[in-house]
């Protein structure tokens, strides 16, 4: 065995033995080449059996809500990969449908010997792979090749905040954040394995996906494994230093940027934190305040999210809540409300709250809502809505439609801690909210230059 990968990142799908034949890696959630302990797993089946390593990608027309500006960001991405996986002799090839049937149909063509596929705690996800399980014939498993700890050994139920998964995580990370061995350059050739200048018809791809133009691409962000890394450099050195001080200030451009690429996995989050662990030892106490904050986001809130989606299936809708939050909702059901609007009018940008139409305006023109103003956009969607149902709703459909990094377990959870409490405690008791904490326009002026943030989101729509 050569991939170094501790095998409770690995958990077998079915009862079914590995044959001989071609080993596939159906790559999902983790769409990269480096530091991919999926790639690393599926590579030292295929080794062991001296079998051809096959990658394939299912393309999806329909994936919660996304928009060519995902689908593009996420299709480039995909180019770039097929490359390089090239240069390593390991095959690659897309498939656009549903994946319960696409991948078992490829696992037959390519008389496969074992499956493997990477982790998500999305329902959808969850579902394809149950389904594709219920009746493959051969070998099928899943590695985490997200969480730096694997989900579900960082727990084994729902956390029920930071305080409680910190102690957890910060137990296994001396095991976990480790170095990640490079995939070697496959010496079994696959027939799936491209000559010459053969390779996938990108644009046909995304084409078929008949997606409009409604929600175009954004240009702030440059995809793929290479810039994802480089994007990274450039956050280590010009900007950690800073991070603890500047990344609630909408204002500054203080965070990292990095969620798109850690949403589609270019960029491996252990990765990211082994680099920043490692960033600048000992140049003093503002560096090391800001790694500390950066992992505790990073790592610990990161990873919280992905515990919260896949022991609560209710993730995405107001079921999912604490009780003492179902609670409070129900008490301040039928509290009036000061304004209400309907989906269009929030989409718009067309509230009464120069403030926020500027945070939804930033998310449509950039792909991307700074994370102090997610908090707040989020608060008052549930203000200004008929009931939390319906600010579940709006919320999360235009997180994932505007968002690069949306349809994520960070975004789901994000909204369910801004409108239901999760991972929150009870507050003071107030209109609407109940116990739920609130954010208001005087908290937010205290704390940064609104101004200057409408300004600054206006040169953007301005181009
Ligand atoms: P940085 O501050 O540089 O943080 C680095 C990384 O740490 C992030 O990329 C992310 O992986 C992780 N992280 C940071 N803050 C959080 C957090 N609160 N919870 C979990 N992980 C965190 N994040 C998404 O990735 N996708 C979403 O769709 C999303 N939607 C959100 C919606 C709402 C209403 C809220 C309140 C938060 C949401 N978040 C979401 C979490 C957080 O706001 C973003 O992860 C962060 O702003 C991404 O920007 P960055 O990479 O520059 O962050
Ligand atoms: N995963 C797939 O396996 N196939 C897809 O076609 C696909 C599309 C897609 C579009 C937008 C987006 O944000 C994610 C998408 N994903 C797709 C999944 C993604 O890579 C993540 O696994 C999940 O969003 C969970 O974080």
């Amino acid at each position: 065995m050569t991939s170094g990968i501790d095998l409770n990142r690995v958990k077998k799908l079915n009862s079914q033995d590995t044959g001989t034949g071609p080993v596939v890696y159906w790559m999902s959630r983790d769409q990269r080449i480096r530091d991919n302990w999926a790639l690393l797993y599926a590579q030292e089946l295929a080794l062991a059996k001296k079998q051809p390593l096959v990658v394939v990608f299912c393309l999806v027309p329909e994936f919660l809500g996304a928009a060519l500006r995902q689908y593009r960001f996420m299709l480039q991405g995909l180019a770039e990969l097929e490359q390089d996986l090239r240069k390593l002799k390991i095959a690659f090839s897309l498939l656009t449908g549903n994946p319960v049937e696409k991948i078992p149909g490829f696992c037959r063509e390519t008389a496969a010997g074992a499956l493997v596929c990477d982790f998500s705690p999305l329902r959808i996800q969850t579902d394809w792979k149950e389904k594709v399980a219920s009746n493959l014939p051969l070998a099928f498993f899943e590695v985490d090749a997200h969480n730096i700890v694997p989900c579900r050994l960082a727990s084994s139920k729902q956390e029920y905040a930071a305080y409680t998964f910190r102690p957890k995580i910060n137990k296994l990370l001396p095991v976990y954040l480790t170095d990640i061995p490079a995939p070697q350059a496959h010496p079994y050739p696959s027939a799936h394995l491209k000559q010459g200048d053969q390779i996938t018809d990108w644009k046909a791809a995304e084409n078929a996906l008949f997606l409009g133009q409604s929600v175009p691409p954004v240009s702030g962000f440059k995809p793929g494994e290479t810039a994802g890394r480089e994007a990274m450099e450039h956050f280590i050195s010009n900007k950690l230093p800073f991070y603890d001080r500047d990344r609630n200030d909408p204002i500054l451009n203080g965070q990292s940027n990095l969620s798109p690429y850690l949403h589609f996995g270019q960029l491996s989050a252990q990765r990211l934190a082994c680099a920043i662990s490692r960033a600048g030892a000992g140049e003093g106490s503002s560096l090391e305040a800001s790694k500390e904050a950066y992992l505790e986001e990073l790592v610990v809130r990161r990873e919280l999210s992905d515990n919260y989606c896949f022991y609560n299936r209710a993730y995405d809708s107001t079921a999912g809540f604490p009780r003492w939050a179902r609670e409070t909702m129900e008490v301040h059901r039928n509290d009036p409300r000061e304004y209400i609007y309907p989906l269009a009018d929030f989409e718009g940008a067309r509230t009464h709250d120069q403030l926020w139409n500027a945070a939804q305006n930033e998310m449509v023109y950039t792909g991307k809502m700074h994370g102090y103003m997610r908090m707040y956009w989020a608060k008052k969607i549930l203000e200004w809505t008929q009931n939390p149902e319906q600010a579940m709703e709006f919320a999360i459909y235009l997180n994932d439609k505007y968002s690069l990094d949306g349809r994520d377990p960070n975004g789901y959870s994000g909204v369910a801690w801004s409108i239901g409490g999760v991972h929150d405690r009870a507050w003071g008791e107030r209109p609407v909210f109940g116990k739920v904490r609130y954010m208001s326009y005087k908290g937010s002026k205290s704390k940064f230059n609104i101004e200057a943030y409408i300004s600054k989101v206006r040169a953007f729509m301005d181009g």
